[in-house]
């Protein structure tokens, strides 16, 4: 047995619910050792995983992990809310009883560390001493190092952040165990995986992987779903799974701050880090504080403010190049101590690659060796084709090592929020910019978002997987008490932001390209929303929102084919009425609000007119 006492005190472990929690699970899970960690020893563990083969060597002192092949992306069918309140059930959040899936776990993670060192990670998922406080502390303990490297990249890790606690009792107790990989059943009938966040208990057992947000578990398990569930039990806040960027206008000074909901795979990540077009970086300076997280709350003054919880990002590698993403490219340099997962490796010249890092893949295979550590050199011709890196390949940096990093990224009392975007991806229908005045028809709007199923045969032509809020994983109560809690949160606001709804993925019907060219160029959108706002422009009103014309855009330096521009500024009303027919039966499924329905009833009515 692990005298834990004695580790804590060396680490000067001083809260006592910490303690207590800590000696229960070291029990559990039967762990050979413990050991406190804090930001100081990331070189030592970096160094101690090096040596144990756990993380290779990339140049430039950035590292390499590489997950068990089936290991390698969050999973949705294996994550539960359980709480012990039957009315917390969802549609989508998988919701189980407390007591039953806290036993399974329990049963599950016993001895399951046998052998291993148990770490325990204090963390703050917020900048220190927010408002917010209260429900930004945590203590996650894990039986893989390489999670302890980086956890100290995604979040703010130190023994202060709790022992210091103003409630000691109040923190997220948070529990990963590995398990043993290739014994676990992963998608068949017998998946022994387990990954739930006991919400009304403030606990998060997860068990049977040691890949992202499956292990990291700051970031969506306490970071989403049991900040969610929080914002809403004291009614303070909303946790959103968002970006925040902020916009600067050199000429008068004064910096605009936007938040944004995407599914995955419609431009999240590179507009969080997108710069200014060319043309306009002379008067506009764009700023990066989060590229998937934000909370809400309403400051004294009745202004919605947020802040990014994390410290670190965790970034989809594929197509990160200069041209997409530059920032991206600048924050995982040589230097930058960045850990890359799932990548291409030379296991001889310590590069990386993945697809889309460059045009081609090298020329030279010597040394390569795919994600799943095979050398590309001896692949049989039927594998040419197959990918370097793991499509959900991801690197992990500090935001500290973004380029355009906001100056004050750190700072506790958040900014004021101007605008709240919705994004999709959309071949048709939606223009690429809609303004919503309404908190209502805002709201409305976030529930319900969505992105084209990827192939036809995942749905019906033209119908989209609804995406709530880009919170369908992660809503941990039911969807329309969220609706509602939306409704009073931003209610309550005497300033509230507005609302938008972006499209940057229109095209043509008849040979496929994009009408518009997306990347640095959709900041000419916001900029258009921010001056909509602030009364600059007014915009053309339709049934789904206010649009711009083509005049109110700065489009200096872009170019068109013929009636593309007219395209993206209008909206096909045929298409929208079959849209209302959709999401009246998507909402249907929930217990919304009647502010909501009302919301819908007008829309559709001012498309009937239109
Ligand atoms: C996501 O999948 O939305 C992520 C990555 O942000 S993970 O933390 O693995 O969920
Ligand atoms: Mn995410």
């Amino acid at each position: 047995m692990v005298d834990v006492d004695k580790v804590l005190d060396e680490a000067g472990l001083t809260n006592p619910h910490v303690r207590e929690f800590v000696a229960y699970w070291a029990g559990i899970t039967g762990a050979a050792r413990v050991e406190v960690v804090s930001a100081d020893d990331d070189a030592r563990l970096l160094q101690e995983s090096l040596d144990a083969g756990e993380l290779l060597p990339v140049d430039g002192d950035r590292y390499y992990s590489r997950s068990y092949f089936k290991d390698t992306a969050r999973s949705e069918e294996r994550t539960v809310v359980a709480t012990s309140k039957e009315s917390d059930k969802g549609v989508y959040n998988n919701w189980k009883p407390a007591e039953a899936t806290v036993a399974t776990l329990t049963e599950r993670m016993t001895g399951a560390s046998a052998g291993k060192t148990m770490y325990v990670i204090p963390y703050l998922m917020a900048p220190a001493g927010s408002p917010l406080e209260a429900w930004a502390a945590g203590v996650e303990l894990t039986d893989c190092r390489p999670v302890v490297n980086q956890m100290i990249r995604m979040a703010r890790v130190d023994v202060d952040h709790i022992n210091n606690l103003s409630d000691p009792s109040s923190f997220v107790r948070a529990v990963h165990v590995t398990g043993d990989l290739p014994k676990l059943g992963q998608g068949t009938d017998q998946d022994e995986r387990l990954f739930a966040t006991v919400a009304d208990e403030r606990t998060i057992l997860h068990y049977g992987s040691s890949y992202g947000g499956n292990a990291l578990l700051g970031k969506i398990a306490h970071g989403l779903r049991q900040a969610c569930y929080d914002g809403r039990a004291s009614g303070k806040f909303l946790a959103e799974q968002f970006l925040l960027l902020g916009i600067k206008d050199k000429e008068t000074g004064k910096t605009f701050h936007v938040v944004g909901g995407f599914p995955s795979a419609s431009g999240k990540t590179n507009l969080s880090m997108t710069l200014a077009p060319d043309e306009l970086g002379d008067r506009f300076e764009v700023t990066f504080y989060g590229d998937d997280i934000a909370w809400l709350w309403v400051d004294d003054e009745g202004k919605i403010r947020a802040f990014n919880p994390e410290n670190g990002v965790f970034g989809v590698a594929k197509d990160t190049n200069e041209a997409t993403n530059p920032g991206a490219v600048q924050s995982i340099l040589p230097g930058s101590g960045a850990i890359f997962t799932n990548v291409a490796y030379n296991e001889k010249t310590h590069e990386v690659w993945w697809e889309g890092k460059t045009k081609h893949h090298p020329d030279d295979t010597d040394g390569w060796l795919d994600w799943k550590g095979e050398p590309i050199a001896d692949r049989s011709l039927g594998e040419q084709g197959d990918p370097w890196a793991h499509p959900n390949s991801r690197f992990t940096t500090t935001i500290a090592n973004v380029p355009n990093a906001a100056p004050d990224f750190d700072d506790p009392a958040g900014v004021v929020v101007d605008a709240i975007i919705f994004g999709g991806r959309t071949r048709d229908r939606e223009p690429l910019i809609r303004a919503i005045t309404d908190i209502a028809e805002g709201v409305y709007d976030g529930m319900t978002l969505g992105a084209e199923a990827t192939f036809a045969a995942e749905g019906v032509e033209g119908q989209l997987r609804y995406d709530p809020m880009s919170m369908r994983p992660f809503m941990a109560y039911e969807e329309g008490d969220y609706a509602q809690h939306w409704l009073d949160i931003i209610g309550a606001a005497t300033e509230p932001p507005i609302f938008a709804h972006v499209n940057w993925f229109q095209r043509d019907p008849q040979d496929g390209h994009f009408l518009w060219n997306g990347y640095r160029d959709n900041v000419r959108a916001l900029l258009w929303l921010l001056r909509f706002k602030a009364g600059e422009v007014t915009g053309r009103p339709t049934a789904v929102g206010v649009i711009p014309t083509a005049e109110e855009l700065n489009l200096d330096g872009m170019r068109f084919h013929d009636g593309d521009l007219e395209k993206l500024l209008s909206i096909d009303a045929d298409r929208w009425r079959q849209e209302m027919k959709f999401r009246e039966e998507h909402l249907s499924q929930f217990n919304l609000p009647e502010a909501i329905w009302e919301a819908h009833r007008r829309v559709a009515a001012a498309l009937d007119e239109a």
